[in-house]
């Protein structure tokens, strides 16, 4: 061997151990993998590679953190950041969140894991994570202040703990939490049961209800809003852009959600009967449950519904409060319904070329074409088989149909109705007027005149 020979190989060997050196493999194994995920669609199920089995959920438009067994202890790695969330397609919103996403990707994990989740934060200001609904030592609580000190920005923490008790939770700041939750700091927690047939269901929804105040033209959300929110979310979607619940006629179905906002949702189901059978405090026992089609999930709540898809169709499920059901909107319109606009219409035009009279029939703008500003959506949106559906925000449809195979979540497209099951236009004989007993028939004198269609009809034509 020659002398250059073995100098050029001590040299190999020296940048071998430099590099190894830099890049230390104890350094790189000391922090769990924390998973990115940029895509807003519906993530497959996150099937257990290891540890006790369990039944996965489907996050709606959001996916589930991957991660590591260390010892037997489950290590998972959140990255609080600011990311880009698609609102829906289209528009975008400055959030913060969690591994790329708001709200952050589920965590699931087996009743009794010991659970190990690393902390970077990564926002311009201090933050910490409450585990909210956990039993879990007051030291891990999360609480800025009162349990532990901040996370600073650039600096990682651990919590640790036992997942206790087997149900629906949450997780979220509690540091400059209205800023921080205004910004969709939030994530979603199942813990499943140690033994995967308790409870079992064949298809199991997740989801958490956030609200923002994002004026047109704008990215950020305004975080001093306490009302007058302009979009109200699943998990940061809103309608049509929430993927459709897909469930196989006979499933039996679950549906989580949880409420991060300042108000009451009350969640509605069209076609069943279901039973809240979890709350945050765990499984509600089967005598004390009752059939429901709507729910009203408080502020800070979880709940959980069941359910058996027995009802073929493409059902609404919906927050009901109807403000709840549209998009970016403003809140200052007076109500128009009975007032002539004709002529109207053409004077504001020489002051604002394309402007349109709105509300005089109804609040209907199905067909109404406007340019909108910069990002932005429609207040009322989305097309089915028969027309516009003229809803946004907290709604979605259950789609419920035969014969699907399981673990299929894919979109089946428009329910094809039975023939003769399906509202129809009356062109027959009209029955008569209907009076009280004992009243006159026709109209009462004064009876407030509100005009519907006619001759004026359509907004194209202004
Ligand atoms: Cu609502």
């Amino acid at each position: 061997m020659s002398i250059d020979t073995m100098k050029r190989r001590s040299f190999l060997q020296g940048a071998a151990l430099l590099g190894a050196g830099v890049v230390s493999k104890a350094g790189a194994a000391s922090l769990p993998e924390a998973p990115v995920q940029d895509s807003a669609a519906t993530a497959a199920p996150l099937v257990p590679p290891n540890g006790r089995p369990y039944n996965p959920v489907v996050t709606l438009n959001g996916w589930s953190l991957p991660w590591r067994m260390k010892d037997g202890v489950k290590e998972f790695h959140l990255v609080a950041e600011p990311v880009v969330r698609e609102l829906a397609p289209g528009m975008h919103a400055n959030l913060w969140g969690y591994n790329g996403q708001s709200p952050g990707p589920t965590i699931e994990v087996v009743e009794g894991d010991r659970v190990r989740i690393f902390v970077t934060n990564k926002l311009p200001e201090h933050t910490s994570v409450h585990w909210h609904g956990q039993i879990l030592p007051n030291g891990m609580d999360g609480v800025s202040g009162v349990t532990q000190p901040s996370i600073q920005p650039g600096k990682t923490f651990v919590y640790e703990f036992v997942a206790k008790h087997a149900g629906t939770f949450m997780y979220h700041p509690h540091a400059d939490e209205m800023a921080q939750m205004a910004m969709g700091m939030m994530g979603f927690w199942v813990t499943h049961p140690k033994d995967p047939r308790q409870h079992a269901v064949d298809r199991d929804f997740v989801f958490l209800l956030a609200a923002y105040d994002i004026e047109p033209g704008s990215y950020t959300p305004k975080i001093n809003t306490m009302l007058d929110f302009n979009l109200w979310t699943f998990n940061s979607r809103v309608f049509p852009a929430i993927d459709p619940m897909v469930v196989r006629q006979g499933d039996r179905v679950r549906i989580r959600a949880g409420n991060l906002t300042m108000t009451n949702h009350p969640l509605h189901v069209h076609g069943h009967t279901f039973e809240v059978t979890g709350t945050d405090g765990g499984w509600v026992r089967p005598s004390a449950r009752w059939p429901e089609v709507t729910t009203d999930i408080a502020v800070g709540q979880m709940r959980a519904i069941e359910f058996v898809a027995d009802n073929p169709g493409d059902w609404a499920f919906h927050c009901h409060k109807s403000h709840h059901t549209m998009n970016a909107m403003g809140h200052d319109v007076p109500t128009l319904i009975g007032v002539d606009h004709r002529g109207v219409a053409e004077k504001i035009n020489q002051l604002v070329p394309g402007y349109m009279v709105m509300g005089e029939k109804g609040g209907a703008m199905g067909g109404m074409r406007m340019a909108l500003p910069e990002n932005t959506l429609p207040m009322m949106t989305g097309t089915g088989q028969f027309g516009e559906i003229e809803m946004g925000g907290m709604f979605t449809l259950l789609k419920v149909r035969e014969g699907l195979r399981r673990g299929d979540y894919r979109d089946p497209g428009h329910y094809r109705h039975p023939k003769g099951t399906v509202a129809y236009e009356w062109t027959g004989e009209k029955p008569p007027a209907p009076s009280a007993p004992g009243g006159k028939a026709g109209r009462a004198e004064g009876a407030l005149d509100v005009r519907r269609g006619g001759a004026h009809e359509g907004h194209e034509g202004h």
